[in-house]
């Protein structure tokens, strides 16, 4: 923490870098290599600059001067607008290393901001969602996350079950009063419920969040050469698997994602099912298969109406999945013959993209269906730390209602309560943090972050 940190901020190759500076010796650092005297500048000043080695004028910049506290890592720190040129990046880097500077590790801004109270952990680690955002809903989730949203909600719960846990140690410090009773347990219990059911329903939103930050997985499934893979490309829009009339072509599962509204789903072509005695299309089979466990929602394709038997063989398979069958290569046929009296399907034409929007709509509206797109405003968890945590806290409050339920002892409650209590401390880092956590979250930030 006292050392004095530098990095490129930016992705190389763009018409600007910014390098960041920041520490005790940010100032004097950056005032060794440029025209500018940061020390002289009045806070949140942005100057013209020289960067010089020697007399070798290397560009002319912009620094930007912030001071401790009001910098982002609440540190003095200084950041160099040059030009984008990696050879000026190294140059300044080079010489900020020489004068006192050491090249920053990933993440390190940010745990420096959280270390020094400029933000708590859950927002700290939405600023790395935030840089990752890809789409409208993850960018949602980590804003609402870094506007401290869940903070927020956190230490609302936080709050509750430490009135509870007053309310509980009341009782333990009379308690040789016998005929005192301070709290109504069905007061206590009722209280400890809402606790535990908001909790959960934190939790639940996990799922969701799974969705939104990887991908809703759909996999697109049935027998060979029903127009899998000319489905896949027409959705995603590009040519990504090989499409052609010999069965059994498409061996591997292939993937893309695109966008509907707003949230990201992740297309999986499969290897198409049927008896086959070939090694490698066996294989393909079996990750057909593990595709399938891992979608969400599976598309059963077929290109002519399929056997009552054949529906229920796939719905064997399917099961707990969201399954839209699909009759595929409609413009082959006189569509009139076709009553599709024993499950209601949507017909396209893989191959001229018709019926292709409606089929993404149904899409979309399978994934609303199965809660994995919600209401905007509300908090989701997409951090499997965060649900780790809640789901032990959700332990804890259950042990604090079983007990209240059997009348169990107070000091057994209280322990409990305290537990809970510490476990959604962990999840802002409210508490002392170990090293070794904060290496694990900040290890997956990218440089100058
Ligand atoms: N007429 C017609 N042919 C299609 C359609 N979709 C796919 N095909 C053809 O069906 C054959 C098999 O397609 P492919 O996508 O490789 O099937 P897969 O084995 O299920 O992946 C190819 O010759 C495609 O051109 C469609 O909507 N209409
Ligand atoms: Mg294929």
């Amino acid at each position: 923490m006292n050392e004095t940190i530098c990095a490129l901020a930016t992705a190389p190759g763009g018409a600007l870098g910014i390098i960041r500076v920041s520490g005790t010796e940010a100032f004097a650092a950056v005032s060794s290599i440029c025209s500018v005297h940061c020390d002289c500048c009045a806070a949140n000043t942005i100057h013209l600059a020289r960067i010089l080695d020697g007399s070798e004028l290397i560009d002319e910049v912009l620094v930007s001067v912030f001071r401790a506290p009001h910098s982002y890592t609440g540190e003095d720190a200084v950041e160099i607008s040059c030009h984008g040129s990696i050879y000026i990046l190294n140059r300044v880097l080079e010489m900020l290393l020489e004068h006192g500077c050491r090249m920053a590790k990933p993440g390190e801004y940010t745990m420096r901001a959280y270390l020094n109270g400029k933000m708590d952990l859950s927002q700290a680690e939405a600023v790395a969602d935030l840089v990752a955002s890809s789409n409208k809903a993850s960018h949602l989730a980590a804003i609402s996350q870094l506007k401290g949203q869940f903070s927020n909600e956190l230490v609302l719960l936080r709050n509750e079950l430490l009135k509870l846990t007053s309310l509980l140690e009341l009782e333990l410090d009379f308690s040789d009063h016998e005929d005192l009773e301070f709290a109504d347990r069905s007061e206590l219990l009722e209280l400890a419920e809402i606790t535990d059911a908001r909790i959960r329903e934190l939790a639940g939103t996990f799922k969701q969040g799974q969705a939104i930050k990887h991908g809703i997985p759909v996999a697109i499934v049935g027998k060979t050469n029903v127009g899998k893979s000319t489905l896949l490309n027409k959705l995603v829009g590009d040519d990504r698997a090989i499409i052609s009339s010999i069965h059994g072509t498409t061996r591997d599962t292939i993937e893309d994602e695109i966008e509907i509204d707003g949230v990201k789903f992740r297309f999986i072509d499969t290897a198409g099912i049927r008896e086959t005695t070939d090694e490698i299309e066996r294989i393909g089979i079996e990750r057909t298969m593990r595709a399938i466990e891992k979608a969400r929602i599976v598309i059963w394709l077929f290109d002519t109406l399929p056997a009552r038997s054949e529906i229920l063989k796939m719905a064997e398979l399917t099961k707990g999945k969201r399954e839209l069958d699909v009759l595929n290569k409609c413009d082959l046929y006189d569509m009139e013959h076709f009553v599709p009296n024993m499950v209601p399907m949507t017909c396209i034409s893989a191959k001229h993209g018709t019926g292709i929007n409606t089929l993404k709509r149904k899409i979309f509206e399978e994934a609303k269906n199965d809660g994995l797109i919600g209401q905007e405003s509300d908090i989701i968890i997409t951090n499997t730390r965060h649900y780790d945590s809640l789901i032990r806290a959700h332990e804890s409050t259950q042990q604090v209602i079983d007990s209240l339920e059997q009348n169990l002892s107070t000091d057994l409650i209280a322990e409990n309560l305290r537990q809970a209590i510490n476990v959604l401390a962990e999840i802002t880092g409210s508490q002392i943090t170990p090293q070794e956590t904060l290496d694990n979250i900040f290890s997956n930030f990218c440089v100058g972050k």
